[in-house]
């Protein structure tokens, strides 16, 4: 081989090189951040909707899920993927009043308590929520409900005064007020930390699905989960619009089409497991039942005094939605 057909080779060879490497460079690779364990069927799900967008985009936008607070915890992940530190992530809706009351307005006690109510309030919430959304930078992809939630405790408990200097395990600013409301003492802790919280005696108490239950193996902890069926909260799988500007539309169009699936999915996969929660925790062993009558009358006092103290930060932004909800 002479020197100049050597040359000529290996500039073939570099310009090959250039374009596989600007071929690849055009893919887009995005880390979502996940605050639920793997296994979790919000995480699945999410999991599923990765893998659904990255094959039908022959990986021009691979999405790559990060369970358990494992890349961002779950108090983290709404700033992060407001900031760009990742262009998309799944949050506790719920979790967000510091950002805005309109995001607590699906934990409110007895406001929504089935499946159905729970999807006509998402549907009366979802404008104001995406607007305040969009004012971040922000744009909402999918939600998916938790199955109901009750109470975990460590002792019987017939009313919220025997809850009386219980240290509580609270995932938002409502079931801290809920807590305190009870007397309990109450602790901001994600479910990703809370096996622990419990174990060490930080957390006897705390209101959840029989989901994060399951999920944590409570029945290790507690004995009891009264089925109070207050309220079902959501997380929201949002997107940063800077994020999603770069995409063509081509592949927005695929992550709207996969969304919409993975929401329409979620939400049968939380109500066909719901029951099935329940049963796991009783096959390990706990007392489930309903709360009994004074107990549910001091969440539903409660639950008013909480109503009326979100109405007053919500203002009539918050109003309206309510009002929307009820006519529905
Ligand atoms: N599980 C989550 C939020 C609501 C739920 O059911 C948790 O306990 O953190």
């Amino acid at each position: 081989m002479n020197i100049s057909t050597h040359a000529r080779k290996l500039g073939f060879a570099v310009a090959a090189l250039a374009m596989s490497a600007s071929v690849t460079f055009a893919a887009e690779k995005w880390d979502m951040p996940l605050a639920y364990s793997a296994t979790n069927y919000h995480s699945e799900n999410a999991a599923a909707f990765a893998k659904a967008v990255t094959e039908r985009t022959k990986g021009e936008l691979e999405i790559v899920t990060h369970a358990s607070g494992s890349l961002f915890k779950g108090g983290e992940i709404f700033g992060a993927v407001r900031k760009g530190l990742a262009p998309i992530g799944e949050r506790l809706i719920s979790a967000l009043g510091n950002e805005d009351a309109i995001f607590e307005i699906d934990a409110l006690p007895f406001l929504a308590s089935s499946f159905d109510a729970s999807k006509k309030l998402y549907k009366a919430s979802k404008p104001a929520m995406e607007k305040v959304l969009d004012g971040k930078g922000l744009m909402l992809l999918y939600a998916v409900p938790w199955p109901p939630q009750g109470l975990y405790v460590n002792k019987e408990v017939k009313s919220a005064a025997d809850m009386k200097g219980l240290k509580f395990r609270a995932y938002n600013a409502a079931t801290s007020r809920l807590a305190e409301l009870m007397g309990a003492v109450p602790t901001k802790i994600e479910a990703a930390e809370l096996s622990q919280a419990f174990a060490t005696g930080t957390a006897e108490s705390m209101i959840s699905s029989g989901s994060t239950g399951y999920d944590r193996k409570i029945w290790e902890h507690v004995k009891y989960w009264y089925d109070v069926n207050g309220w079902l909260p959501k997380n929201m799988v949002i997107v940063n619009k800077e994020a999603w500007a770069g995409l063509d539309e081509a592949t927005q169009k695929i992550v709207l089409e996969e969304a919409a699936k993975a929401e329409a999915n979620g939400w049968a996969k939380a109500q066909e497991l719901s029951s099935w929660y329940a049963e796991q925790l009783t096959k390990n062993g706990m007392t489930v039942e309903g709360p009994g009558d004074k107990l549910r009358a001091d969440f539903e006092a409660i639950g008013a005094t909480m109503t009326k103290e979100w109405l007053e930060r919500a203002g009539d932004a918050g109003k309206a939605v309510i009002d929307s909800y009820k006519a529905m």
